[in-house]
C-alpha cells in the first residue's frame, strides 16, 4: 500500500462549486470534506459531494459501450459503437434530411469542462437543428431578458448576497437547492450573514419552504401571478417617485414607457389575484427602498411558469429602477476569468425566432428548441420528422414536462443514443449506452457557474484518479463521434485539442490574462484564486448595440396582453 495522499478539487455535483479536500490511497478514497482553504466555499461542504465516491465505486455502473439486443444488453468494444452510430446517423440524414436526427443534452454538461467546451463542435457535426436541452424546463425565462435587456443571453445578473442588506426571493428555495443561477456555497450561512448584519429576506412562495422558515418574512402569493405582484412593485416605487437610477440614469432606454404600463396594476387592483393583500405589497415596496442596498433574486417558481418571462424582466427592471443595479448589494454582472462572451460583438444579432419548431411553431433560442415540443416532433408524421435521437448526460423521460410521452417517443425511434453512465427510464431506449469517465476521474473548471458567481473566483481540479485504458472521457466520445461524422482522420491535428489546452487559451485572453492568468497558475493555487467581490462592471460588460439597457423590449410589450 502506498501513502495517504489529500486531492483538492471543486466539487461539479450542483452549482455551489464547493471546493474538497479528499484523502485518498492508492485508488480508495478515505474522506471527502470540505476545503477550509479554498477562498469561496471556506470549508463548506453538503451531504452529496460524498456521491463523488458512490460514483467511482458504483457497481451499476456503466463503464464501457453496451448494446441493446433481442435478448438483452452486450458488451461491445468502442470501436464498434462508433462504427455503427454514424453509419446509423448518416444513412437516416441521408434519407430523411439532417434535421432527422435530434441532441438532447442534460444538467450535468454544464457541470463538465470537457462537455462545455466540446459540445458546439459535436452538435455542428452533426448539422442539425433539431437541440434541445434541460434549459428549456429551467432557465431560459433569465436568458431572454439577458439577451433582449442587456444584449447577450449570458449576461444574466446575480444577486450580490454577502453585502445586500435586503433580499427578496421569488419562487426559490436556495436552503434546500443550495443555489441556481447565483453560485454561492454555504448560501445558508450567507443567508444568515444577512440577517446578522440587520439585514432582511422575504420569501414569495406559495408553499411554506425551508428557505421561507429561515426568511425574516414569507409571503404566500397564488401560483403563476408573480408578474402582477411585480408590476405593482414597479407601480409603488414610480408612485413613491422613488425611481432612482443612479450611475445607469443615461445607459437606460424605456423608463417612461414602463412607467406608463406599471400605472394601471396598483397594489389594491392586483391584490386579489395575487393572494397577497395591497398593504402588504406596499410594506414590501417600502421596506425595498428604505434599504442601503437591496436585491430581488426570482429563480425557479417564477421561471418555470406561465408567464415565466415576464416575471425574470420585471425583476430586473424592479433591480433597475430602485437604483439597485450594477452596485454592490444590489443585482451585479460577475466577471469570470473565463469569459463566455470574450468574442460576443455588440449588437450582435440574436437566434430568437430564427427557426420555429415543425409541429407547434415554437421560436428557436439560445441554440435549441423547448424540449416540451420533443415529443410531438418525434411522433407527428411529415416533413423533416425526427427519427433519431442521441441523449447526453439527460434523462428526459423523467426531468421533460410530459416526460411519459417521450418513452413512447423514445420507443418509436428508427434509432438513439444515449452517452450516459447509467442504464436508466431514458436510456433504456438506446440502441447503445456510451458511458464517459466522470466526477473525480475527470478534471473540472466550471465555465458556465463562475459566469453566475456571487463572487469572483477562479479554480482548477484536476482529475484525482487515471482512466482506465478500456475507458472514455464524454468529451473523447464527443469528439470521436464528430470525427467520424466528418469523416475527419484520427491524425488530424484538430484531433489532438484537449479541454485543458482550450482553458489555459481562455484564461490568458480573458480579463485576467494581463495578470498572469493561465492554467499553470491555476494548478499552483490548488485551493483556487480569490479575484474579489463583483464590481460595477455594466459599462464594459453589456452587449446591446447602443450601450444602453432596453428597460422594455418588444417581446415583452407583444406578451402582456395575454
Ligand atoms: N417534475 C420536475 N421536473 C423537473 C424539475 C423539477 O423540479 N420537477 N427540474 C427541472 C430542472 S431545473 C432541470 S435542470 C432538469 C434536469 O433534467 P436532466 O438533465 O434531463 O435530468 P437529470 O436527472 O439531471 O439527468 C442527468 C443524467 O445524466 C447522467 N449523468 C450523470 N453524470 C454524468 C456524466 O458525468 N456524464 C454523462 N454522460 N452522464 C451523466 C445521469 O445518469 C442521468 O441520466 O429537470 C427539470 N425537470
Ligand atoms: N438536492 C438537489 N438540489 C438541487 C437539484 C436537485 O435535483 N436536487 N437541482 C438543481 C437544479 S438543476 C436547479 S435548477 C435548482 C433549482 O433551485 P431553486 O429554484 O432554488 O429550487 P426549486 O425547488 O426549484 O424552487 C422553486 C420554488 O418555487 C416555488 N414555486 C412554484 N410555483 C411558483 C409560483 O408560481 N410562484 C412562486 N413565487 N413560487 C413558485 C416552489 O414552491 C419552490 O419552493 O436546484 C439545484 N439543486
Ligand atoms: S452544495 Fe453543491 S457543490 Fe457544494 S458540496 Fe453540495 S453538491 Fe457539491
Ligand atoms: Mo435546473
Amino acid at each position: 500500500m502506498s501513502e495517504i495522499n489529500t486531492h483538492y478539487r471543486n466539487c461539479n455535483i450542483c452549482e455551489a462549486m464547493c471546493g474538497l479536500e479528499i484523502t485518498y490511497q492508492d485508488n480508495q478514497i478515505l474522506s471527502i470534506k470540505g476545503d477550509q482553504l479554498d477562498p469561496f466555499s471556506q470549508g463548506y461542504n453538503c451531504p452529496k459531494s460524498l456521491a463523488l465516491e458512490d460514483f467511482y465505486t458504483d457497481k451499476d455502473r456503466l463503464k464501457t459501450p453496451i448494446r441493446r439486443t433481442a435478448t438483452g444488453w452486450e458488451d461491445i468494444s468502442w470501436d464498434e459503437a462508433f462504427s455503427e452510430i454514424t453509419e446509423k446517423f448518416k444513412g437516416i440524414q441521408q434519407q430523411h434530411g439532417n434535421n432527422a436526427l435530434a441532441v438532447y443534452l442534460g444538467n450535468p454538461n454544464a457541470h463538465s469542462l470537457g462537455n462545455a467546451l466540446f459540445l458546439k463542435p459535436f452538435m455542428k457535426s452533426l448539422g442539425t437543428i433539431n437541440r434541445f436541452s434541460s434549459a428549456s424546463a429551467d432557465q431560459l425565462p433569465h436568458h431572454v431578458a439577458a439577451n433582449f435587456m442587456f444584449g447577450a443571453g449570458m449576461l444574466i445578473p446575480v444577486p450580490d448576497i454577502d453585502r445586500t442588506d435586503f433580499m427578496l426571493i421569488i419562487g426559490g428555495n436556495p436552503v434546500v437547492s443550495n443555489g441556481s443561477m447565483m453560485t454561492a456555497p454555504n448560501v445558508i450561512g450567507r443567508m444568515k450573514a444577512i440577517q446578522k448584519r440587520g439585514g432582511k429576506i422575504v420569501v414569495v412562495d406559495p408553499r411554506r419552504t425551508r428557505t421561507a422558515k429561515i426568511a425574516d418574512q414569507h409571503l404566500f402569493i397564488r401560483p403563476e401571478k408573480d408578474a402582477l405582484l411585480l408590476l405593482a412593485l414597479i407601480h409603488c416605487v414610480f408612485d413613491s417617485n422613488m425611481v432612482n437610477l443612479r450611475h445607469l440614469e443615461t445607459q437606460v432606454d424605456g423608463l417612461d414607457d414602463v412607467e406608463s404600463l406599471a400605472k394601471h396594476y396598483s397594489p389594491e387592483l392586483v391584490a386579489e389575484f395575487v393572494g397577497i393583500n395591497a398593504t402588504s405589497i406596499r410594506t414590501l415596496a417600502a421596506d425595498m427602498l428604505a434599504a442601503d442596498s437591496a436585491v430581488c433574486y426570482s429563480r425557479m417558481g417564477a421561471s418555470t411558469q406561465t408567464f415565466g418571462g415576464l416575471c425574470l424582466w420585471l425583476t430586473n427592471v424592479l433591480n433597475i429602477i430602485t437604483g439597485n443595479f450594477d452596485r454592490a448589494g444590489g443585482a451585479m454582472f460577475p466577471q469570470p476569468a473565463f469569459d463566455l462572451l470574450r468574442n460576443h460583438q455588440p449588437g450582435h444579432k440574436s437566434s430568437f425566432g430564427q427557426h420555429q419548431t415543425r409541429v407547434r411553431k415554437l421560436p428557436f433560442f439560445n441554440g435549441e428548441f423547448p424540449v416540451a415540443t420533443l415529443a410531438e416532433e418525434i411522433q407527428t408524421p411529415g416533413e423533416g420528422q425526427i427519427r433519431s435521437v442521441i441523449t447526453v448526460a439527460g434523462n428526459p423521460v423523467l426531468s421533460a414536462p410530459s416526460g411519459h410521452k417521450l418513452a413512447q417517443a423514445f420507443a418509436g425511434l428508427d434509432y438513439m443514443v444515449s452517452v450516459d453512465i447509467y442504464l436508466n427510464e431514458t436510456t433504456q431506449y438506446a440502441n447503445i449506452i456510451l458511458p464517459g469517465t466522470t466526477g473525480v476521474e475527470n478534471s473540472h473548471f466550471d465555465i458556465f457557474f463562475n459566469s453566475f458567481s456571487v463572487r469572483n473566483t477562479v479554480k482548477y481540479s484536476p482529475p484525482l484518479f487515471d482512466q482506465q485504458p478500456d475507458q472514455r472521457s464524454d468529451w473523447q466520445i464527443l469528439k470521436q463521434i464528430s470525427a467520424r461524422m466528418l469523416n475527419i482522420a484520427t491524425d488530424d491535428p484538430m484531433q489532438k485539442i484537449t479541454p485543458e489546452m482550450l482553458l489555459d487559451m481562455e484564461l490568458k485572453k480573458g480579463p485576467y490574462g494581463e495578470e498572469g492568468m493561465s492554467l499553470q497558475k491555476l494548478i499552483d493555487n490548488p485551493h483556487g484564486i480569490d479575484i474579489g467581490p463583483l464590481m460595477p462592471c455594466l459599462a464594459e460588460r453589456i452587449k446591446t448595440a447602443d450601450g444602453k439597457v432596453n428597460l422594455f423590449p418588444q417581446i415583452y410589450r407583444d406578451d402582456l396582453p395575454r
